[in-house]
This record gives structure tokens, C-alpha cells and sequence, in this order.
């Protein structure tokens, strides 16, 4: 089958990667760029050497001729962008957070299944070489059925450099951050019926909170906590790595700090090294998603391809931005979230 034809939205701080990953990808390529940065888009164009340029996705839709868009903006545009894309029966893959609101999500995800055309949000983190180890890890039954989980990520690393705008949300680390560790929660432990969440601002100087404590009550009974930070300054920083903690009814999993990955059943102690690669492109210490990017770029060509839903549709998706906004109603009313009920 010849290469598929990709247009990217959106030639900001992330999509940098993104584009970097299509190179890398058999069987597509990007053909044409829109950002209504026209500095931006040159930056991007010459960069890649992408020659049909817009500024106006409206226009880049009406000329067409590419097989599927990769919407790289912020959240605010993923709504009308992702409806445009069903409206010209163009498949898409949109950022995260998918969408704005709940309400928002479920409208796209219905707007895509009426287009009849695939969707996948680009939840790239459960992509990691080493959250993929952890789960073939468990899948092996090395520590028997899990009955109890961890998923952290606490750092100090200053993001807003890169990304002024999370500095200025009412809503940041779980919409952020945190989105991308309840779907490795999800990943690895299942669906979720309810949660309980508690959240701080600690960094005087953002809107939003910067620390999230967050239980959850997977569908299979076992419980596990999501905690995230970015207000934890440690000896030896972390970014962007999640640690894993698991224990099962046969021994233990352990993903701690330098991807040191650790299982402990009958048999003994093993110890492994479960670091992603530095692609050719990449950087330190970023290189953990940056390879994400291009696994999970690589899957969508694959189910394009060859047919099957993404992982990360718009419909599962839909199950962790739900574990999102229950993150926040609890925060905000102490209470418990009915996850199942606000699907
Ligand atoms: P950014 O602000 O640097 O870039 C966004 C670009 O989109 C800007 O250049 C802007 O001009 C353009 N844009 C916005 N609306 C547009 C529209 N309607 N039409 C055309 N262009 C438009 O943002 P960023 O940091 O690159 O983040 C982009 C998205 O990527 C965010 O949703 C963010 O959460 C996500 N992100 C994901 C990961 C990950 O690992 N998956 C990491 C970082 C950021
Ligand atoms: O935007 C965030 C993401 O998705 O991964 C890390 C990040 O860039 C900063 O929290």
C-alpha cells in the first residue's frame, strides 16, 4: 500500500516531536502543516521542508489530498478541529487532553462514529518502553493476581519554560500531567468505578493546583493510588519518569527511578534495566516520550492500515478523561465520583 498522507495542525513546542516521529515511521508521511502562527508554521515548514503551508485549517481541508490530520493544538481548538475532520471524513488522532469538558468528549468521539471515520487520542505515555514492560510483566503472571498499585510522578522540573500556559490554567496538573498516569492506572489495573481525590498549590507563581492525590476503585476490586506533583524537589530528578509499585497474591513489581524494573515472586529477585532508547533525535531527559511519540504514531499507521481500533480511541480515551473531571468534582466537593455514572 503506498505511504499514507498525514497533515499536521498545530507547529508548536510538542508537535516538534511529532513531526520528528513521522520521519521515522514507515508508511506515512506529513504533506501539509497548518498554524495560525504563520512564525510558527515557517519555523516548522523549513525545519521539515513541508511545502503547502496554511494558516487556516479551514483551508487546508477544503484542498485536501492527505488520508488523515494529526491535531497537535492546545485543548480549546481540539473540539472544533476533531468536527471538521468528521465533517470532511478525514480520520484523526487528537492531543491530550482530548477535550475541554466531558460533554465536549463524548460529542467528538459521536461526531467520528457518525463520519464513520477513526479517532485516536494521542495518549502517548502508556506507549513508554518501560509502563509496556511493566504490563508484559504482569501479564505473565510473574506476581500472580494484583490486588494493589502505585502510579507517581513527583518532580521539580520546571515545564513551564517550554509550556507558558500551563502556568496560567484554573486547571493544571491533573489535566496535564495526571490524564496521562490514571491511563497507565487504567492500563495496567483496568477500568475504574469510583475515586477520591485531594489538591494543592503549592508554586505560588501558576493558577492551578500543582499537587494530586488521587485513590481509585478498579473494576476488578483491586485499589490503587495516582499521585502526581510538580512541587517535590528531589536529590536526583526524575522527569519525566511514572514509578510503579504492584503487589499481587505471588510476589511484587517495582518500577523505581532510572528504570530500574524489579520482581519479586517465589523464584527470587530480578532485576532489570527497562530504559527506552535515545532515537536519533531525541534528548535527554525527554527521551522517554519522545520514543512514546513514534510508538504510538507507528501503531496508528498500523491500525489504519490494517484495520482494528486504536488503543487509544476516542472512545477509551473517554474512560480516562472521565477519571479527569471526577479527579476535579472530588477535589472540589470531598466527595466520592460514581466513574461508571458520568459514562
Ligand atoms: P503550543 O502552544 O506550543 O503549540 C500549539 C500550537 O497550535 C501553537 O503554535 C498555536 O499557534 C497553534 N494553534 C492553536 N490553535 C490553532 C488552530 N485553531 N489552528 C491552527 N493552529 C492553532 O502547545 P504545545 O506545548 O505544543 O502543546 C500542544 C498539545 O500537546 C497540548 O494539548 C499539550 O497538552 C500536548 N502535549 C502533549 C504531550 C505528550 O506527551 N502527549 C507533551 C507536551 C504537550
Ligand atoms: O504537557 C505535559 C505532557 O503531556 O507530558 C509532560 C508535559 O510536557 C509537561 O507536564
Amino acid at each position: 500500500m503506498a505511504d499514507l498522507k498525514g497533515a499536521l495542525i498545530g507547529c508548536g513546542f510538542f508537535a516538534i516531536n511529532q513531526m520528528h516521529a513521522w520521519k521515522d515511521v514507515d508508511g506515512a508521511a506529513i504533506v501539509a502543516i497548518c498554524d495560525r502562527d504563520p512564525e510558527r508554521l515557517d519555523i516548522v515548514g523549513e525545519q521539515f521542508g513541508i511545502e503547502r503551508r496554511y494558516t487556516d485549517a479551514a483551508a487546508m481541508f477544503a484542498d485536501g489530498g492527505f488520508d488523515f490530520v494529526d491535531i497537535a493544538t492546545t485543548v480549546q481548538s481540539h473540539r472544533a478541529l476533531v468536527e471538521m475532520a468528521a465533517s470532511h471524513k478525514i480520520p484523526a488522532i487528537c492531543q491530550k487532553p482530548f477535550a475541554r469538558t466531558l460533554v465536549d468528549a463524548k460529542a467528538m468521539v459521536e461526531a467520528c462514529r457518525k463520519a464513520g471515520i477513526p479517532l485516536m487520542v494521542h495518549e502517548n505515555f502508556r506507549w513508554q518502553t518501560p509502563i509496556q514492560a511493566v504490563r508484559r510483566l504482569l501479564d505473565s503472571t510473574a506476581i500472580g493476581i494484583p490486588f494493589w498499585g502505585r502510579f507517581s510522578f513527583r518532580s521539580g522540573y520546571d515545564v513551564f519554560s517550554g509550556q507558558p500556559y500551563l502556568a496560567e490554567g484554573e486547571r493544571f496538573i491533573i489535566e496535564d500531567l495526571g490524564i496521562h498516569t490514571l491511563d497507565i492506572a487504567r492500563f495496567i489495573l483496568g477500568d475504574v468505578k469510583t475515586l477520591t481525590a485531594r489538591t494543592k498549590r503549592v508554586n505560588p507563581n501558576i493558577k492551578g493546583e500543582d499537587v494530586a492525590t488521587i485513590l481509585l476503585d478498579h473494576e476488578s476490586g483491586v485499589t490503587s493510588v495516582v499521585d502526581v506533583s510538580y512541587a517535590t524537589k528531589l536529590g536526583t530528578e526524575p522527569f519525566p519518569e511514572t514509578l510503579i509499585e504492584l503487589d499481587g497474591t505471588d510476589g511484587t513489581i517495582r518500577l523505581s527511578a532510572g528504570y530500574r524494573l524489579e520482581v519479586t515472586n517465589a523464584a527470587g529477585t530480578v532485576v532489570s534495566d527497562a530504559s527506552p532508547q535515545l532515537l536519533s533525535w531525541a534528548s535527554r531527559p525527554w527521551h522517554n516520550i519522545q520514543e512514546s511519540v513514534y510508538a504510538i504514531q507507528k501503531h496508528w499507521v498500523d491500525r489504519l492500515k490494517n484495520g482494528g481500533e486504536p488503543a487509544t480511541s476516542g472512545v477509551d480515551n473517554l474512560k480516562t478523561f472521565a477519571l479527569v473531571e471526577a479527579a476535579y468534582d472530588s477535589a472540589a466537593s470531598g466527595k466520592t465520583i460514581d466513574v461508571e455514572a458520568m459514562l
